[in-house]
């Protein structure tokens, strides 16, 4: 087997200007191995003729490749644009190779560079330096190239892997992030679930007590839903109570918050108001669906829902559960007073000043 051509040290037999064994050919004939993956190579190089017989040959073997003369040079370049590979010379003027990647090492955050240190015989002593900063491999000087290809093709190996892994990586978080949405929305109405509407209430309930926000809910309860199942269906019920949910959703002001706190009970969260303007804009929200006209079993009725408002008292309120049960006891009021009506409760000390 012949050798392959070898650049970088005018000791060398081969001259750095020598072209590579196997140059590109623009015809597409068999000469040039391509390479598995494309890799973006930047070589860093301070001698000319060496640098400049190096990008060649890795251009040759299928890559792309940038060329830097000083470490501060190329670590402008990667600035601007990464590398998978970057092969450097030990000795370079400015930053030295092994601190070039010690550099790229301290800043990785998402796609790896594979370190590539060239080393002379005079430089050897720093090889293990150079491994210890993070090189991955090395190669010695003069460059024979078919050990240049064998290290690129495992240096291919590792950025695939690092790519894979990194894919990975991205799909596992948009998973997690669809999981932890999906897990908080309910999947008929597309609005908040109970646990979600868990969560908002703690969170509120804390906040009132520490900064002192005001927050007000209602529960909103579809009227005589049981008879429009009946008359309906269940599907038919279902397609209702979307509506509901959408009407309800279109009300609400920017801010608050709607959740579906079970069967054909919703819950509201008004930050910010108190009882008598959460009050008022639960109204707006009865009328809403009202206008929504969803046609109910008897002729010439529709469908319409009922509220209870309570705002939140921190000092009265043990938990979210006494703030919740007042709005639940408003709730009651408004359905034995005939129902398509919001009824408030105030707290046990009364009114709480604006
Ligand atoms: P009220 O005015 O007193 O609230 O009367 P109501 O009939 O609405 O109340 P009730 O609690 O007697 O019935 C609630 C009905 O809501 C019964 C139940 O089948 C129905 N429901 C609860 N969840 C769903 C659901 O997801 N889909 C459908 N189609 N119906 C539901
Ligand atoms: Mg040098
Ligand atoms: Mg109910
Ligand atoms: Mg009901």
């Amino acid at each position: 087997m012949d050798a392959a051509p070898a650049i970088g040290v005018s000791a060398h037999p081969f001259t750095s200007l020598e072209p590579p064994a196997r140059l590109p050919d623009d015809g597409g004939g068999t000469a040039v191995p391509r390479a598995a993956i494309p890799l973006d190579v930047l070589v860093v190089e301070d001698e000319p003729s060496t640098r400049a017989a190096l990008e060649m040959a890795i251009r040759a073997l299928g890559h792309s490749c940038r060329a830097a003369a000083d470490g501060d040079e190329a670590w402008r370049m990667l600035e601007a644009a990464h590398a998978d590979v970057v092969i450097s010379d030990w000795e370079l003027p400015g930053l030295n190779g092994a601190e070039l990647c010690r550099r790229i090492r301290s800043i990785e955050d998402g796609a790896y560079t594979y370190f590539i240190l060239m080393t002379g015989f005079h430089d050897r002593a720093h090889l293990l330096e150079g491994m210890a900063a993070g090189a991955d491999d090395y190669q010695k000087k003069p460059v024979d190239l078919d050990e240049l290809e064998a290290r690129l093709v495992s240096a291919a190996r590792v950025v695939a892997l690092h790519r894979r892994l990194a894919e990975r990586e991205k799909d596992l978080r948009r998973d997690s992030t669809q999981l932890w949405a999906a897990s908080r929305t309910d999947p008929l109405t597309g609005v908040g679930n109970r646990l979600h509407m868990q969560e908002e209430l703690a969170s509120a309930f804390s906040r009132a007590q520490r900064y002192g926000h005001r927050y007000s809910l209602a529960i909103v309860d579809v009227d005589h839903f049981k008879e429009f199942n009946d008359g309906f269906g269940h599907l038919a019920g279902d397609e209702a109570l979307k509506q509901v949910a959408g009407a309800l959703r279109k009300a609400i002001r920017s801010g608050d918050a709607i959740f579906r706190y079970g069967g054909e009970e919703f819950v509201v969260v008004l930050p910010e108001q108190p009882l008598a303007d959460a009050r008022s804009a639960v109204e707006r929200m009865r009328a809403a669906v009202e206008e929504y006209a969803i046609r109910r079993p008897e002729k010439g009725r529709t469908l319409t829902v009922s509220a209870g408002v309570a705002e939140l008292d921190p000092v009265a309120d043990a938990g979210v559960a006494d703030w919740i049960a007042r709005a639940d006891a408003a709730l009651y009021v408004a359905k034995g007073s005939g129902r398509n009506r919001v009824e408030a409760m105030p707290s046990k000390r009364g009114p709480l000043d604006a």
